[in-house]
């Protein structure tokens, strides 16, 4: 399935494929089919939200929106529907943080900058840190990587798998080793080579909250000691196909730390990226990258504009 990959367009219409095709296409044909705008209407676009996992509280937002924009403007025709749609869905994303992340390491003067990598079992987290440390390295930035997830030998071993692909280095222990004293060694290490960026893996036992919650203040209070400024940025992995589980699992997190972004993975496979929609809508979290494959370059900016403009080719 690698082999005929064809080479990506600066555009998530590859990666949104599914996502479209199943909402929003049907979104067009609601529009082309039906001249006028009456309740049929608005209840068809309101189920194909619900659909695409936008969330309900975000579409009921958007259906009354439309209702009282259509109701004070007057518009009567369905072919203004699709621009008003793009329109309340654009919305969501004002006010969200829009910086760089790349730049913002660049531009850090006081190295490095630490990135801790936080998500439930399964979402993506340790590949998501391969393809990061790839990425940056590509981009003249020098990274290192922390194996704070020791609560498994094969979360070390895969943690490796990928510092080696990527060809940056990896700070380990053994398995079952303090998950924040792995931490410290990686930031004394980064402090010490003059590294750019640190990127943190850690466990995901959700089921397990308390200690789960405890193991991530410990890591961040045991970094402060060496920088006092760090983690710098907490990155909340989500895994796209889980739709509505991953609105729960934002409410969660950010229950007992500061999210200070989100990377999407796996939504070239799913039909519920209108999960980005309800998060901006809910959480204005920004999501920085989204994950769009299995190998270490499967991970892409995310940029609002493409988005939506891919939805509503
Ligand atoms: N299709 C696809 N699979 C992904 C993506 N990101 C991660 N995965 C897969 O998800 C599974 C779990 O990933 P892993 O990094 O171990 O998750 P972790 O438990 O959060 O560290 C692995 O099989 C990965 O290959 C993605 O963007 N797309
Ligand atoms: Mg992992």
């Amino acid at each position: 399935m690698f082999f005929l990959k064809k080479k990506k367009k600066e555009t998530f219409d590859d990666e949104l494929k599914i996502t479209r095709e199943s909402f929003f296409s049907k979104i067009k044909n609601i529009i082309f089919l039906k001249k006028s705008i009456d309740i049929g209407v608005l209840d068809q676009i309101e189920n194909l939200l619900l659909s695409a996992d936008v969330g309900t509280k975000t579409t009921i937002k958007i259906i009354n929106n439309l209702e009282n924009t259509i109701k004070s403007n007057g518009y009567k025709y369905t072919k203004d529907l699709y621009n008003l749609l793009k329109k309340e869905i654009n919305n969501f994303f004002i006010g969200v943080d829009k910086n760089d992340l790349e730049k913002t390491i660049k531009n850090y003067s006081k190295k490095p900058y630490v990135i801790m990598v936080v998500g439930v079992n399964g979402v993506g987290k340790t590949t998501t840190i391969g393809k990061l440390a790839f990425l940056f390295k590509k981009k003249g930035l020098s990274p290192i990587i922390g194996a704070a997830d020791t609560f498994r030998a094969a979360a070390i071993n895969q943690l490796e798998i990928w510092s080696n692909k990527a060809e940056v280095p990896l700070i380990k222990q053994h398995i079952n080793a303090d998950p924040a004293s792995v931490s410290y060694d990686t930031l004394q290490s980064a402090k010490s080579k003059n590294k750019d960026v640190v990127l943190i893996d850690t466990a995901g036992r959700l089921q397990n909250r308390v200690s789960l919650m405890e193991e991530l203040s410990k890591i961040s209070r045991v970094m402060k000691k060496i920088i006092p400024e760090s983690p710098h940025e907490i990155m909340l992995i989500l895994d796209a196909s889980t739709g509505q589980n991953a609105f729960e699992q934002v409410k969660k997190f950010i229950s007992f730390v500061k999210i200070s972004s989100i990377i999407l993975t796996k939504i070239e496979g799913t039909a519920k990226g209108g999960v980005i929609i309800g998060i901006m809508d809910q959480f204005k979290i920004p999501i920085k990258y989204i994950g769009i494959g299995e190998t270490i370059k499967d991970l892409k900016k995310f940029d609002e504009i493409e988005f939506i403009n891919s939805l509503f080719q």
